[in-house]
């Protein structure tokens, strides 16, 4: 009898955890050595950022925010690993790479307070950045005095890193954790040296087009298509002139590379009543 009882009660506990499982499932876990609220780790995407050659630069903020009060729940190492993929392979999407701690990746600071920790860029696969790839990021703080023993990071929000994406098109940019091979591990310590984790927020981040600036053909950027920008053309592709500000105003046929095919849709628009040349990225006034 006894036993029969003990088997309903199991059964009951199995039947119970089998429906509440789905439910768990749904709620991310809190790490216990995150006290309070849960800290959360996610990017923010912002608008483009700066016009580089044929390309725009997009800055998307690693965020970090806790509401550790007791001192020895303060931030002061973390390290983390991100798949960065991009939903347009047209775009050529890739982290920029710049090791510098005052460099544009990361500029090794927490809101506000300029230097407090020594950035630590940890290196990308595939190295050249080009996603997509798996980034790796992190920072320790800089402990010992004279160096700038900024405080740890409390309560609040902080910007973690810069990441920088360089794009030539219209894309959507994915940022996660998941599904990535990570060598030095994904850390967040404490500064009474206990590891935990944050909840991850998974991001994707749209970098819109840019606003029309050139006519197609208008190499030379002066707001016309004549036989100046031809010139133009031909200098840069076959005697080393000067460049377009975007490739797209010398990328007359619109396969995203400037050659002798571009010129000569160049004179066939110019002299033989061709086909206009065609409107991409930048370039569609
Ligand atoms: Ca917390
Ligand atoms: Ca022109
Ligand atoms: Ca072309």
């Amino acid at each position: 009898m006894r036993k029969s009882k003990a088997i309903i009660r199991e059964f009951a506990v199995s039947i119970f955890l089998l429906l509440a499982s789905p439910c768990f499932a749904q709620f991310p876990v809190q790490d216990t050595a995150d006290h309070g609220v849960m800290d959360t780790l996610y990017i923010s995407c912002t608008a483009p950022d700066f016009f580089e050659k044929d390309s725009i630069t997009v800055n998307f903020d690693l965020i970090f925010w806790t509401d550790a009060t007791f001192r020895h729940e303060y931030l002061v190492v973390w390290s983390y690993s991100f798949l960065m993929t991009s939903s347009n392979s047209v775009a050529f999407a890739r982290v920029i790479l710049d090791e510098r701690a005052d460099g544009p990746v990361y500029k090794g600071t927490a809101v506000g307070i300029p230097n407090d920790w020594q950035a630590r860029f940890n290196g990308a696969v595939p190295q050249s950045g080009v996603l997509p790839a798996s980034v790796f990021y992190g920072a320790v703080q800089d402990f010992f005095p004279p160096q700038n023993a900024g405080p740890s990071l409390f309560i609040g929000t902080h910007i973690l890193a810069h990441i920088l994406i360089k794009v030539k098109d219209t894309t959507t940019i994915f940022i996660d954790t998941q599904s990535v091979a990570i060598p030095e591990g994904n850390a967040f310590f404490r500064n009474d040296g206990v590891q935990y984790s944050p909840l991850w927020i998974r991001s994707s981040c749209a970098v819109s087009s840019l606003t029309c600036l050139y006519k197609p053909g208008d190499a030379n950027g002066d707001g016309k298509v004549d036989l100046a920008d031809l010139i133009f053309m031909v200098n840069y592709i076959m005697k080393g002139g000067p460049a377009p500000t975007f490739e797209c105003q010398a990328d007359l046929n619109a396969d995203k590379i400037v050659t002798l095919l571009d010129v000569v849709v160049a004179v066939n628009y110019l002299f033989k009543g061709g086909n206009p040349p065609l409107k991409s990225w930048a370039c569609c006034l």
